[in-house]
Formats: C-alpha cells, sequence, structure tokens
C-alpha cells in the first residue's frame, strides 16, 4: 500500500499550509471524495497551485489509481499547449475538485503509473516521465532508512509542487510516513526558520535556498535546531556548506536525484557529512560510474533499481537511448570516493541547465527566443550564478534595432515558463561558428 497512514486515518496533522491545515482524517476523507470522481479516468492533469488542494487531488488520484500530470502555474502557452496535447489528461483539475459516488478503492498494481512529470531535455520540448508507484514506494522507504525518516518528523519547505522534489520527496514522502509537510507557501529564510522553530524536524531545499539561509544569519538559530537540513537538485557549494555548519552547528545532508531515477544517493542521517559529496547509494539503488578514459577521471553515472521511471510517455526512442539493459544513463559526471561516497564533478550535456534547481534545456529557449521578430539568430548557456548556481543567459544576434531584455525575457516567460526566463541578454554581432556552422559555445562563455 503507498499510503497506509490514510486507511486507517487519525487525527494527526497530515497537510499544513499557510491557510489551512488538514488532519489525516480530513484528508482522508477529502481525497476520497476526489477518488470516487477520478475512478475510470484515463489520466488527468492538476494545475499545482501551492496550496492543500493539490495534495487533496494527488492523493485522491493516486487512490482511484489515476496517474496525475502536475501543471506548473505560471507554465506559459507554448509549453502549456505542448503538456496537454503529450499527456490528453481527461480532466484538468484546477478550483473544483472532482467527487463522485463511494466505490471501492482497490489498490493498484505497482507497475501502475502514478505520476508523470514533465522535464527538460537539451532539445525539443520537455518530456512527460512516467513514474509507477513502486518507484515511489520503493525510492521514499530507502529514503526513510537513509534519513532514520518517521511518522514523528515535520518536514518544512517552499518548494513547487510539479516537481518531483517538492511533490515526491516533500509531500508524498511525509504521508507515507504518516508524518506531517509544514508547507511554507513560498520560501523565505524567515518562514522557515518560524516553522523549525515551531515544530519543524527536517527542511528540504534547493541550494539556493540554503545560500539565502547563509545570508541571513539572525535566523541562524532555528536551523541549528532541526534533525536534518536536505539539499538537493542541484550541486551545493562547498562555501554554503560550510558559512552554514559555522552559523548554524549543522551540516547540510545532501542527496542526489532526478526525475527519471527520484533519489540515488544520500548521505545518511548518521554518516560523514562531507561537503561537495551526495553521499552513498540508497539502499536498493545500484549505481556504477562509466568511464571513457582512465580509471582515476570522471565518468558518467548510471543507476539501476526499482526507484527508475517506467519510460518516457509517448517517446519509446527517448527511452531506448536513455535505458539500456535496465542501467539508466543520467549523464552526470562523478567519481567514487575509495568509502564509496559520491562526488558529482559536472554534466555530459552542456546544453542542460540547472538554475535555482530548476533543469531548463538551452535548446528549448533558443526555439522560443527565435520566434521573437527582433532575434535573427540566438545562443544559450549557462553561467555560474552565487544564488542560483547558474543562470540563463541568451546571446542574441538582433534583427534590426535590439530590443530591451526584458522584451526577451518576458517572451520566454510567457511562451515556456517564468524559471526558464533569460536572466542576461548579451546583443554580439555575430555568433562564433564552426565550419559546419554550429555555434561554439565555449568561446561565448
Ligand atoms: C519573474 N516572475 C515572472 C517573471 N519574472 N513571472 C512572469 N513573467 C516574468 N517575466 C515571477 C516568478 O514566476 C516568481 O513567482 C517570481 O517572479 C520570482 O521569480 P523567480 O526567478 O522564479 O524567483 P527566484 O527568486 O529566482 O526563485 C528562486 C527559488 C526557485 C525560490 C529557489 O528557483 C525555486 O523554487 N526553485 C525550486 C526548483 C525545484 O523545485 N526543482 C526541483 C526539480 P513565484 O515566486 O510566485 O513563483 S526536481 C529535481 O531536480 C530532482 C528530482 C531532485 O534531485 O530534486
Ligand atoms: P531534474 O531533471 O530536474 O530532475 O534534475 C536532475 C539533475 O539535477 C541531475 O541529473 C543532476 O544533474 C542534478 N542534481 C540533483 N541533485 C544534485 C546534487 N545533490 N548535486 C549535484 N547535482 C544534482
Amino acid at each position: 500500500m503507498l499510503l497506509p497512514a490514510l486507511a486507517s486515518p487519525s487525527s494527526k496533522i497530515a497537510l499544513r499550509f499557510p491557510e489551512r491545515e488538514l488532519t489525516y482524517e480530513q484528508l482522508a476523507r477529502e481525497a476520497r471524495a476526489v477518488a470516487h470522481g477520478l475512478v475510470g479516468k484515463r489520466r488527468v492533469a492538476v494545475w499545482a497551485h501551492v496550496r492543500p488542494e493539490t495534495c487533496v487531488v494527488v492523493v485522491g488520484a493516486l487512490l482511484a489509481g489515476v496517474p496525475v500530470v502536475p501543471l506548473n502555474p505560471k507554465i506559459g502557452e507554448r509549453e502549456l499547449a505542448h503538456v496537454l496535447a503529450d499527456s490528453e489528461p481527461d480532466l484538468v483539475i484546477d478550483d473544483e475538485l472532482p467527487s463522485g459516488p463511494a466505490v471501492d478503492l482497490p489498490e493498484p498494481d505497482g507497475e501502475a503509473p502514478a505520476l508523470i512529470v514533465y522535464t527538460s531535455g537539451t532539445t525539443g520540448p520537455p518530456k512527460g516521465v512516467v513514474l509507477p508507484r513502486r518507484a515511489l514506494a520503493a525510492n521514499l522507504d530507502a529514503l526513510a532508512d537513509a534519513w532514520a525518516w518517521t511518522g514523528d518528523d515535520v518536514v518544512v519547505h517552499g518548494l513547487p509542487l510539479f516537481h518531483v522534489h517538492g511533490l515526491v520527496v516533500g509531500v508524498i514522502g511525509p504521508l507515507r510516513r504518516g508524518g506531517t509537510v509544514h508547507h511554507l507557501g513560498s520560501f523565505s529564510v524567515a518562514k522557515a526558520a518560524a516553522a523549525l522553530r515551531d515544530g519543524g524536524t527536517m527542511m528540504f531545499g534547493v541550494p539556493t535556498m540554503y545560500h539565502r539561509v547563509a545570508a541571513e544569519p539572525e535566523h541562524a538559530a532555528a536551523f541549528g535546531r532541526a534533525r536534518l537540513l536536505v539539499s538537493g537538485s542541484a550541486a551545493l557549494p562547498a562555501s554554503v556548506h560550510e558559512r552554514i555548519e559555522r552559523l548554524t552547528g549543522q551540516r547540510v545532508v545532501e542527496r542526489y536525484g532526478m526525475t527519471e531515477t527520484l533519489m540515488n544517493t544520500s548521505v545518511r542521517a548518521d554518516g560523514d557529512r562531507r561537503p561537495g559529496t551526495v553521499g552513498v547509494p540508497l539502499a536498493g539503488v545500484e549505481l556504477r560510474v562509466v568511464r571513457d578514459g582512465a580509471a582515476d577521471e570522471p565518468g558518467e553515472i548510471e543507476v539501476r533499481g526499482p526507484n527508475l521511471f517506467s519510460g518516457y510517455l509517448n517517446r519509446p526512442d527517448a527511452t531506448r537511448e536513455a535505458v539500456r539493459d535496465g542501467w539508466f544513463r543520467t549523464g552526470d559526471l562523478a567519481v567514487v570516493e575509495p568509502d564509496g561516497y559520491v562526488r558529482i564533478v559536472g554534466r555530459r550535456a552542456t546544453d542542460l541547465i540547472k538554475s535555482g534547481g530548476y533543469k531548463i534545456g538551452a535548446g528549448e529557449i533558443e526555439n522560443a527566443l527565435l520566434e521573437h521578430p527582433a532575434v535573427a539568430e540566438v545562443a544559450v548557456t549557462g553561467e555560474p550564478d552565487d544564488d542560483l548556481g547558474e543562470r540563463v543567459v541568451a546571446w542574441v544576434v538582433a534583427r534590426g534595432e535590439p530590443v530591451a531584455p526584458e522584451v526577451l525575457s518576458d517572451h520566454v516567460a510567457r511562451l515556456l515558463s517564468p524559471h526558464k526566463r533569460p536572466r542576461v541578454v548579451r546583443y554580439v554581432d555575430a555568433l562564433p561558428r564552426n565550419e559546419m556552422g554550429k555555434v561554439l559555445k565555449r568561446e561565448l562563455r
């Protein structure tokens, strides 16, 4: 059973949002009503606003065994059209929650799809990652083992609910344990500190959030009280790790995951929290580093285990490309230290950008920008950013008079998503290209 705490629900708080909290009894009642309204649907989408209703719908869909596509509430028009055309939901749920006459809700098979989460690639529009129930259950239990995570834990976070980090690890995770989610509504250091003072035991965040924690020392004591501060979705700079330790007396626990694989490795709660490492493979996860070169050089991480997705929706070609003999090729480059700790050192594709913990494909932004009448040519790169890890930079050859940078970044926000907008626009007379006409992005950086 994926969510045992809902089978015999208690009066304990399951979900705590700024506007409302729900006990397990309330959540079970409301989610069952949704489930009854969803029985028989092939697939649904939900506008994943940060509010308890999003969790009620997701839990209802899990009870009904109906796969759900969480939609970024700020998604742009082009990306939304793609996601809807690709996933073909029977229903898009927003303010009005479905309901229906009570029926039995048998537990679906472990291979049944639970969620379809869209993730960017180097080129083309995002792909739908089909996550079966088995992956959710196995991975959340492996995390519980690594973090000594129980129903007594209160997980504090301010993450979006349309990605794996906030939704799977941050909501379904605590619910599987019978514990509590304390969602901040949106992230701020002050709100996170207040929640930790008010009973929070763990915080989940992306490195940008920890960078901001380190910049507001007046709240340090609250973070020092947490049982675990967990960081993931991008590399936590060693400088931030060390600063947080100095300020709070706590060392951040890093874990490494991916939409397609859920979590692969983590530093264990009782393990050595070494800066710059993502710990050891989780229970049940096999990890190998495949090198082209010498044994001491970094290689590509491949993983295998019950945590893996079932495939990309409507993209058997992409699935075959990514999974060979059950091993998923992550594209992340790493070395493994003698004691098994994994150290991620880079990424195979230069056209993938991680900004604020969001994965962004250079190709999709280039395509969007090329549709703007003031853009003749464009190349998109990621460049180091203290706060966001990387920031999206657009190198533009103007057609006619150059337009203000905001015009182009708003254009991308409107078509794709605000988090994909270029933070910097640099006008150039020409893009460096090789004899084949391919842009030499390394020369731009
Ligand atoms: C800004 N905004 C706009 C525009 N510019 N809206 C429309 N048009 C524009 N031109 C809005 C934004 O939508 C946002 O609204 C607000 O203004 C601030 O902009 P933003 O740049 O997004 O804020 P930020 O301060 O840069 O955000 C930092 C952040 C955020 C809070 C750390 O990047 C974040 O939430 N990151 C989490 C990403 C994540 O969960 N990744 C997990 C992927 P509003 O504030 O209302 O949104 S899963 C994964 O990677 C794997 C599985 C793993 O290992 O976890
Ligand atoms: P996504 O496609 O949004 O699921 O992002 C997955 C990618 O995030 C991985 O392939 C890694 O490149 C990156 N990532 C996640 N966690 C970490 C981490 N702790 N350290 C470094 N990179 C990470």
